[in-house]
């Protein structure tokens, strides 16, 4: 048996920030233009603005291994891009049976959770609300407020992030603003696979 240490970090309620850690992952506009329903906002913000930085994950360094419950936080900073609000990329687990918990900190958002045949879910964040997402469900968090939207994930460590799927087809439902107040509209974007049509 390979014994590990135990060790605690430490969890700036108020910012999301994590102490000590690693790597800190930085997602920026041009890392997911394409995900956003309206890409020339996202090409005119890119020429104009720059490249912005959507949001930074803070993960505490442990093996991604069975047995392990890895951790997280993430400040997704608030903004939009066209009428959409800032979003997470969003993934499947590779191991698809394994579910995560989120715990909100600071700000307000929407953890929006969809099946593999196409069932959406979503969960209203702020800070106290735990929010579980069960197995085989992807997850995507968006920022609805003004302020950085911070939260902490928990899940199993042999999980593994799935992409893919999510940059291919996307997710049904998009936040949008309207009139002042985020609204769920379909995805322009979205793909339904194709065994699903059949
Ligand atoms: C949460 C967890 C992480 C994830 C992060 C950002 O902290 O779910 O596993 O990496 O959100 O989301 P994404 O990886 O989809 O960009
Ligand atoms: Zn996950």
């Amino acid at each position: 048996m390979n014994l590990m240490q135990p060790f605690s970090t430490y969890l700036d309620l108020e910012s999301g920030v994590i102490t000590p850690v690693d790597h800190v992952i930085r997602r920026h506009l041009s890392d997911m233009c394409h995900m956003y329903a309206d890409e020339s906002a996202a090409q005119r913000i890119l020429e104009t603005e720059g490249d912005r930085l959507i949001y930074e994950v803070y993960p505490v360094d442990l093996p991604e291994e069975e047995g392990q419950v890895l951790h997280s936080t993430t400040v997704l900073h608030p903004g939009r891009v066209g009428s959409e609000y800032h979003m997470t990329k969003g993934h499947f687990h590779v191991k698809r049976d394994r579910a995560e918990i989120y715990v909100g900190l600071a700000g307000e958002g929407c953890l929006l959770m969809q099946t593999g045949d196409g069932r959406v879910s979503s969960v209203k964040m702020a800070r106290g609300i735990i929010a579980y997402v069960p197995p085989y469900w992807a997850h995507r968090t968006v920022n609805t407020g003004d302020v950085p939207f911070a939260f902490l994930a928990a899940w199993p460590g042999d999980s593994g992030h799935d992409y893919g799927t999510i940059e291919t087809r996307g997710f049904a439902k998009i936040l949008v603003e309207r009139g002042g107040v985020p609204v769920f509209v379909d995805n322009p974007k979205y793909r339904i696979e194709d065994r699903e049509r059949a």
